[in-house]
Formats: C-alpha cells, structure tokens, sequence
C-alpha cells in the first residue's frame, strides 16, 4: 500500500502518526513523551524478543506503555520491518535505534556495522518503497567529526571518525542524504553532541559517575575507576535534544542541523560537579584504569548549533550543573534502596 497525496493529506486531518525505533532508549522514551503531549499518535518498533523480556526492557516507557503502540520488528530483519510499514500509514518516522555505546562498537564491530548502517537502509528503503511521504529523522553523531579539524564543529565540518561506531554514523547519515537527494525524500538529520539524563544507560561516562557519586555517598562503594579523564564533551540533556528532532520534520525542506549547547567540560569536570553534589572532593575517590582507555580516542567535541537555532528556533534549556544534579539526585534515590 503505497501512501500518496490524498492519503497523506487524510493524515493531516487525522492525528499525527509517528513511528519511532528505538522507542525503549533514553531518546526514544523522551521522544515517545513528547509527540504524546503534542497531540501525536506514537508508534514504536521493538525486537521480538524484548516484547516477552521483562519489565526492565520497558523500564523508561512502562509510565506510557498505555498509550503507545509497539510492533515487533527487527533492523535485521527488512521483512520485519516492511510488514510494519505496509499494515500503518506514518507522518513522521525517527529512526533512533542503534549499538550506540562507542567501546562496544571496538569490542563487536560487525554487530555495530550490521545494526547501524544495513538497519538504517532497511528503514530508508522500506519507507521509499512504501510510504515514501513520511518524513525521516535520522539520529547522526558528533562521534562522525572524530578527530576534529576545526572546533566548534558545524554542519560543514569535515568528517573523520574515529570509531566503528563513528563510521556507521557517517554511512547512516550519507544514506539519508542520498534517499534525500535520490528519491525526494524528507529526510533529515540531527547531528547530536552527547545528551545525557537520568534515563542513560549505566555503560557511559555520565551515569557511570553520577551512579559511582551516588554508591559512594551511600557507603555502598568506596572509589569510582574511569579511562580518560582529560576527554572533553560538549554535554546536553536530552529532553531538550529531542525536541530539535521534532522540529527538523516540522520544516518545508528536509536538511542537517548540527545540535549542542556550545559549552564543552572535560570528565574530570564532570567528576567535579557530580562529587560537589554530595559535598565529597572527586579526587579523594576517582582512580584511572587503562581498560577503560578506547584503541582510538575522540578528545575533544564542542558544537555550534547556531544553524538550529536561526533555522529551527531550537535552544537548550538545561545548564551543565541542571544535569548532572539531576542525575546524582536520581541515582542516590535508587541506591537508598540498597542501603
Ligand atoms: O564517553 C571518556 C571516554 O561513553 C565520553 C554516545 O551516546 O555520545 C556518546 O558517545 C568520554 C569518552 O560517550 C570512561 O573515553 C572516561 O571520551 O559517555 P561516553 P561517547 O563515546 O562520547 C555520542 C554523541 C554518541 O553518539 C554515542 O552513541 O568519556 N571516559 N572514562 C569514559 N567513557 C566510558 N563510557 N566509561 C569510562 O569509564
């Protein structure tokens, strides 16, 4: 069943109807709320065997799970997902699932390449060749500047990633400009800096020190051991990222649009501020292990998001003390429970 004008326009009176993939992460269960409060219709892909794995699987969307449709579908699998596509007609579709933590990607490249870049070609395609009006958001990468040229990073910047993680970002992000410039697709791209919140997972450097904070303070742990603490992000919250995502459909011409706060902290910053919250000196309790050290580091990643916010109205709204006290509040709730 192909989508066309008429239908399309059917649409327009009828609710919005969003698909998203990756609806269980961090972004997808913001996303998720968002659309939901504007009034959308929100659908979400989930792998077959998450929809008879326990709650933990739902943990950031069991507060919605009545009002949000899940189908069963894999990246892997393009049937799977052409199924989806051909039985519900879509006004916007964000593709936010991925292998997204960047030392696994070193650890199961051919995982992270398959999920990432064949995944992103079957949402691409089975959209083209079924719906080939929905408007796409594609989730790009700050890890595709890599080993940066120039600082801060634009939409111009040059790409050298740095990573198996990186480089499947940047073949995603090229496969929607082609089906962009190809097929006439609303295809667009966010190009996000790293947006964290209390729904992170425990495996990246922000949860894994607010969670650490949170141990320490409680006396459950005396110490928190960390790779590199001299790489620099320019961290976000990813409530406010987000909402860029949803205003990059909204526009009559689909583009790329680079999404940060403009302020970059190093994680020993971050240790800082987290440590500060609970009244401890991070240096009394951060040790260093070379395992956690990446083959290939990316050191430093500012952005300059001033093309979405002339363009897109967009800004963040959080500061960097609003996050990570956010987090370290969070964290210490859920380890009181093991005290
Ligand atoms: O590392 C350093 C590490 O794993 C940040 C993903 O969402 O953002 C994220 O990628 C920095 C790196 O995030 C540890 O070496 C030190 O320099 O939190 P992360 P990431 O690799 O920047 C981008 C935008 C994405 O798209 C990705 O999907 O922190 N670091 N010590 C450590 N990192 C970790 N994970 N663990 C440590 O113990």
């Amino acid at each position: 069943m192909k989508c066309g004008t008429g239908e399309r326009k059917k649409m327009e009176i009828e609710l919005k109807r969003a698909l998203i993939t990756g609806i269980t992460g961090q972004d997808g269960s913001y996303l998720a709320e968002h659309l939901l409060s504007s009034g959308y219709q929100v659908h979400g892909i989930v792998r077959r065997v998450a929809t008879r794995e326990s709650d933990d699987r739902f943990k950031r969307i069991n507060h919605i799970l009545d009002r949000i449709t899940l189908h069963s579908a894999s990246l892997e699998n393009y049937a799977s997902l052409y199924q989806v596509m051909t039985n519900h007609e879509f006004h916007e579709c964000y593709h936010l699932a991925a292998q997204s933590s960047v030392p696994d990607s070193f650890s199961d490249e051919f995982t992270t390449m398959e999920t990432n870049i064949k995944g992103t070609q079957y949402v691409l395609a089975a959209l083209r060749d079924v719906q080939p009006e929905c408007r796409v958001y594609f989730a790009g990468s700050s890890e595709m500047f890599g080993q940066v040229e120039e600082v801060p990073q634009r939409e111009q910047t040059r790409f050298h990633p740095r990573s198996p993680y990186g480089i499947s970002k940047v073949a995603g992000f090229q496969l929607a400009r082609n089906f962009r410039e190809a097929y006439g697709m609303h295809c667009s791209s966010g190009i996000l800096f790293n947006h964290e919140s209390p729904r992170r997972g425990a495996e990246f450097v922000t949860r894994k020190i607010t969670s650490g904070v949170a141990r320490i303070a409680l006396g459950l742990s005396s110490e928190l051991v960390l790779g590199n603490l001299d790489a620099r992000r320019d961290w976000g919250h990813a409530a406010d990222y987000v909402g860029a995502m949803t205003l990059m459909l909204q526009q009559d011409d689909p583009d790329d649009y680079v999404i940060a706060t403009g302020e970059d902290h190093s994680v020993r910053d971050f240790c800082e501020a987290a440590f500060s919250c609970v009244d401890l000196d991070h240096s009394d309790y951060v040790q260093t292990d070379p395992r956690f050290l990446r083959p290939a580091e990316v050191n430093t990643l500012l952005g300059d998001a001033t093309k979405a916010r002339e363009t897109l109205g967009w800004q963040p709204k959080h500061t960097f003390q609003d996050i990570v006290r956010e987090m370290v509040e969070h964290d210490l709730d859920m380890w009181r429970k093991y005290q």
